[in-house]
């Protein structure tokens, strides 16, 4: 039987990422071992815990030691779970993009964004299917000298608008298996720092993404393109990324303010169903002067 003091953390990959063998979450990882997982994450970004068999109570019970999940909004959730989407492509469903398949940060135009995600694998497809994950942090570190000062006390704008706005993509197209409402609370702003510090570790964090950081403070989304776009890319140089190859009973938690993510749109003809709970988080502060 898997004993949860036995945990064993493997690195995924240079810059961020690892996974957990030997963590039984269903009964509730001792307060010890919670603690370590919890330090995993501030420390790799994102954690792939294998090898779980969990019904949706116990996922969000789990969560719940995280942080209180966040009301979910625009996405359709289980009827009997209003905090956990199912995020699901049947076999014969043909699209050129997925839900999660453009680079973001889950809900990052909430005013409070989300502190963790945290996604279980329930039906995984024998290859494809793999989610890719960006450090924030690392992507910080590695800017020069010159643009870090620059960015320091820059504010961004973020929004759904462009998914789950009224000209949103889902405004005018849905999934066949995900139900989403494009209304006008999606057209909502909120100003983040372009530049976040993370309170459980003082970390900084690049607060962009590509989906929902629209333009900075007091700029047009034409004069912001060019720095969003590179800040965004530097951010997705493969150096900077690691891959989470899910298998059935893969459990992944990521830290939502020190990572963007991508899901993988690549396989067509199998079925890949999961479940996902938001954690909710504190408004993002910036550098202090
Ligand atoms: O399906 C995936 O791999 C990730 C989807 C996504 O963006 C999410 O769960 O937040
Ligand atoms: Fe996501």
């Amino acid at each position: 039987m898997i004993k949860n003091s036995s945990i064993e953390i493997r690195p995924l990959a240079g810059a961020l990422g690892a996974e957990i063998l030997g963590a039984d979450v269903s009964q509730g990882p001792d307060e010890a071992t919670f603690e370590q997982i919890f330090a995993a994450l501030m420390e790799y970004g994102v954690l792939i815990i294998r090898d779980q068999d969990l019904t949706p109570a116990q996922q969000k019970a789990f969560c719940q030691r995280i942080g209180d999940p966040v009301p979910v909004p625009f996405v359709k959730t289980l009827d009997d779970h209003p905090e956990i989407i199912a995020i699901i492509k049947e076999a014969d469903e043909r699209t050129d993009s997925v839900f999660g398949g453009t680079w973001h940060t889950d809900f990052s135009f909430l005013p409070a964004p989300p502190k963790a995600s945290c996604l279980y694998g329930r039906e995984i497809p024998s290859f494809g299917g793999d989610t890719l994950f960006a450090s924030m942090t690392k992507a910080y570190e590695n800017l020069s000298p010159g643009m870090q000062d620059m960015l320091r006390d820059m504010k961004v704008v973020h929004s759904g608008k462009r998914s789950y706005g009224t000209t949103g993509t889902f405004a005018n197209k849905q999934l066949d298996s995900i139900a989403v409402e494009a209304t006008e609370a999606g057209d909502e702003e909120v100003l983040h720092p372009v530049v976040a510090v993370i309170p459980e570790s003082g970390k900084r964090s690049l607060f962009v993404n590509d989906i929902y950081a629209i333009r900075f403070e007091n700029m047009t989304e034409e004069e912001s393109a060019p720095l969003l776009n590179f800040l965004c890319g530097q951010a997705r140089r493969p150096e900077n990324l690691c891959r989470l190859d899910w298998q059935q009973g893969s459990l992944a938690i990521w830290d939502n303010r020190t990572t963007m993510h991508y899901a993988v749109n690549d396989y067509d003809g199998q079925r890949r169903e999961m479940h996902r709970v938001t954690i909710s988080g504190e408004p993002l502060e910036g550098i202090q002067p």
